[in-house]
C-alpha cells in the first residue's frame, strides 16, 4: 500500500531532498546514495543534506562527496519532496527537519520497529534488514538497472546493517538480493577491508582502553561501558567506536545485552546504545528513556549526568533478567 504511494511520489515530483539520522553509518550512507542515484537515473534533480558529516571511514563509498553537512545556506535548497531514509522521528534528522518551512509533502522509508509514522507516506518495513534493500525494491519496481555504484552503495548499506548476514534481520531474502548485486562486479573481499579494515593504530589503542574497562552484571547477562567526556576530547576518530565496542561486548559467553555510556560533549546528557543477542527486546528499552531503534539494536539519549543515567539504565535492564 505505502510501496504504491511511494512510487507515485517518485514519479509525481522533480526536486528531492533527501536526509538520514544523525551518527550517519552505512545503511544510511549507502540509501541516500542509491536512492539519490535513483533519482538521476530518472532525470530527477535531488540533494543530500544530513545534520552530521559522513564517518571518515565511508570514504570508500562511490559518490560520497555528493553528501552535505547541514549548514545555513543549505536550509535554502529547493525541492518538491522531502524524502526521510532509514529514520524513525523527525527528531532523529536534526536541523535538517526544519528546511521544509513550506510543507512540502514528505516521504519517509524506513525499517525500524519504532518508526513514528511521521511524514505524509510512510512506507515502513520493519521485516527487512535494512533499508538499502527496500531501495533495492524500488529499483526493481521502477524498472531502473544496477550499475557496479549503485550495487556497491545497497551491498554496503546490507552488509553493515546485517553485521556481516550474521544479525537475526538477515533474511534468504536479503542473500538473494547480495547475490544479485554481487554480479556487478563487486570486490567483497575489498569492500569488507574498507568497512572494516583500515583502523588507525590510534582507534585501535581508544578502543582497549574503553574495553579494558568493561564490567558485567546480572550474572554476566549484561556487559556495559562508559565513555566518559575527556576520553574522546579533542580526537578525531576514524572507525564507529561504537560498533566496534558492542559486537566485542556481545560475542562474550553468557552475554545476552551490551551497553554503551558515552557522556555527549557539550552538553549534560548521556547518550546510551543497546544491543541483544535476541531475548532482550532492546527496542523498547529504549523507548522506554524516549528513544527506540530495533529489537536488536537501540538508542536513547538521557537527560542528566553519567552516573545518574547509569542507575536508571542498569535498574531497567534489570527487569528483563527476572
Ligand atoms: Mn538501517
Amino acid at each position: 500500500m505505502s510501496l504504491k504511494k511511494t512510487l507515485a511520489y517518485i514519479r509525481r515530483y522533480k526536486n528531492f531532498l533527501i536526509t538520514s539520522h544523525t551518527n550517519l553509518e552505512g545503511d544510511a550512507l549507502g540509501s541516500e546514495l542509491a536512492f539519490y542515484f535513483l533519482l538521476k537515473k530518472m532525470g530527477k534533480g535531488a540533494n543530500i543534506v544530513n545534520e552530521d558529516s559522513a564517518p571518515l571511514s565511508y570514504d570508500f563509498l562511490p559518490g560520497i562527496k555528493k553528501i552535505n553537512k547541514f549548514t545555513r545556506k543549505l536550509a535554502g535548497v529547493k525541492f518538491d519532496c522531502f524524502a526521510i531514509l532509514d529514520c524513525s522521528s523527525p527528531q532523529r534528522c536534526g536541523r535538517v527537519w526544519q528546511i521544509n518551512t513550506n510543507n512540502k509533502p514528505t516521504l519517509n522509508i524506513d525499517h525500524h520497529i519504532s518508526n513514528k509514522r511521521f511524514a505524509a507516506v510512510n512506507w515502513v518495513e520493519t521485516n527487512v534488514s535494512s533499508c538499502s534493500e527496500m531501495i533495492y525494491r524500488l529499483y526493481k519496481e521502477l524498472g531502473i538497472r544496477f550499475d557496479k555504484t549503485t550495487a556497491t552503495l545497497l551491498y554496503v548499506g546490507i552488509l553493515t546493517d546485517t553485521g556481516s548476514f550474521r544479525y537475526s534481520n538477515t533474511t534468504t531474502q536479503t542473500h538473494k538480493i547480495a547475490a544479485e548485486l554481487l554480479k556487478y562486479n563487486l570486490d567483497t573481499a575489498k569492500i569488507y577491508n574498507q568497512a572494516y579494515g583500515n583502523i588507525p593504530f590510534e582507534d585501535a589503542k581508544l578502543f582497549i582502553k574503553i574495553a579494558s574497562k568493561m564490567k558485567l552484571a546480572y550474572s554476566g547477562k549484561l556487559a556495559w561501558f562508559e565513555i566518559e567526556r575527556d576520553t574522546l576530547k579533542n580526537k578525531s576518530i576514524r572507525i564507529d567506536l561504537t560498533e566496534y565496542l558492542m559486537n566485542f561486548a556481545r560475542a562474550i559467553k553468557g552475554v545476552e545485552v551490551a551497553v554503551l555510556l558515552r557522556e555527549n560533549l557539550g552538553s549534560d546528557e548521556v547518550k546510551v546504545n543497546f544491543r541483544s543477542q535476541s531475548k532482550v527486546d532492546v527496542n523498547k528499552i529504549a523507548s522506554f528513556f524516549g528513544g527506540g531503534g530495533h529489537k536488536t539494536a537501540s538508542g536513547a539519549t538521557i537527560a542528566g549526568n553519567i552516573s545518574k543515567a547509569r542507575r536508571k539504565v542498569l535498574a531497567k535492564i534489570k527487569e528483563s533478567f527476572i
